[in-house]
């Protein structure tokens, strides 16, 4: 009853921001990522008759408290699902920065997720997995399947429908890059989680941001389907900085940026007025990503990286999305 699966991040193109539903993660709109090729979470999950209580390692650290809760809750649902009542050993890895921005919940909880139900001898489906892996975390669902996925808000109060759906896959515009900046791997002051709780509780922007996003996602997914890289960004760099406006409009504001994060926008408005098509998303924290075609990243992880203050540039295409593997980390 072990296995191993890895996953990547997602980012989103159409922010996820805010939920109508604390208890089961379901969100007030739809949203949409693109998985990446590259920044990989690997979980090896078993369950054994000889454990006496779950254990979770992340990154060679024992989680605990509350964080291990949090996976207790998670492995409770595979544990019904599959009607079993063993403890799990679970041992996670990322070899990307946890909680700076990077979507490292998203990934890590999709890796998660998989492994479990191959441990717990769950056959699901991608549809089923993204539901249940949205459960960890919101983001989590989108990186089940690879290429571009929309999450779909869903109507039911059950969250059935709540899941993400891939709409194109990987292959369908692999020239497509984005250029991860990383300008802080420290844990962000305010996670999204309560962040976007605190903007929908006090922002009086959040209605109108709830009533602008199927207009913002209608745009972006014509932009995809046609590889319009200019509507694309144009829609994305929007979409992140309406979520933000949202965010700084919240009582106390949430400032996810940091003084070298405007720097890597003006930059990357710098190079657009070059004639480079480059534009950036932004998620809760200070690492922009911009994106870009193939052809023109490596100038435009140079132009990055020489800002003061940028640390690194990781470049990913569109990429797979969980898979299992035989390498177990124990
Ligand atoms: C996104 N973010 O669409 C948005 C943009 C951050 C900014 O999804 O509470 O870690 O676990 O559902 O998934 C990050 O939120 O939050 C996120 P929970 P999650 O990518």
């Amino acid at each position: 009853m072990k296995a191993t699966a890895h996953a990547h991040p997602n980012i989103a193109l159409i922010k996820y921001w805010g939920k109508r539903d604390q208890k089961l993660f379901l969100p007030h709109t739809p949203s949409l990522s693109m998985t990446l090729s590259s920044l990989t979470a690997v979980t090896t999950a078993e369950f054994s008759a000889s454990l006496a209580a779950d254990t979770v390692m992340l990154d060679g650290r024992p989680v605990e408290g509350a964080a291990l809760e949090r996976f207790s809750a998670h492995l409770d649902r595979i544990r019904a699902l599959a009607g079993i009542s063993l403890r799990a050993r679970v041992v996670s890895a990322n070899d990307f920065p946890t909680a700076a921005g990077l979507a490292s919940s998203a990934a890590g909880g999709a890796a998660l997720t998989a492994a479990l139900c191959r441990a717990a001898g769950l056959d699901l489906s991608p549809h089923e997995m993204s539901a249940l892996a949205r459960r960890f975390s919101g983001s989590a669902c989108r990186s089940v399947e690879g290429g571009f996925c929309q999450w779909n808000r869903g109507e039911r109060t059950d969250g059935s429908d709540s899941f993400a759906v891939q709409v194109f896959p990987a292959g369908h515009w692999p020239e497509l890059r984005m250029v991860v900046t990383v300008v802080s791997a420290a844990q962000k002051e305010v996670s999204s989680r309560a962040g976007m709780q605190h903007s929908v509780e006090t922002s009086p922007f959040f209605e109108a941001w709830v009533r602008q996003v199927d207009a913002d996602l209608a745009e972006a997914l014509s932009a995809l389907e046609r590889r319009d890289l200019r509507a694309l960004g144009s829609i994305a760099e929007t979409n992140a900085c309406r979520m933000h406006a949202v965010a700084l409009g919240a009582h106390p504001p949430v400032l996810y940026m940091k003084p070298v994060t405007l720097d890597v926008i003006s930059r990357v408005h710098a190079l657009r007025a070059q004639g480079i098509e480059a534009w950036f998303t932004l998620d809760a924290g200070p690492n922009p990503v911009v994106l870009c075609l193939a052809a023109d990243a490596p100038r435009v992880a140079a132009a990055l990286e020489e800002i003061p203050g940028v640390q690194k540039t990781v470049t990913a295409g569109p990429g797979e999305g969980v898979t299992q593997s035989e390498k177990h980390l124990f």
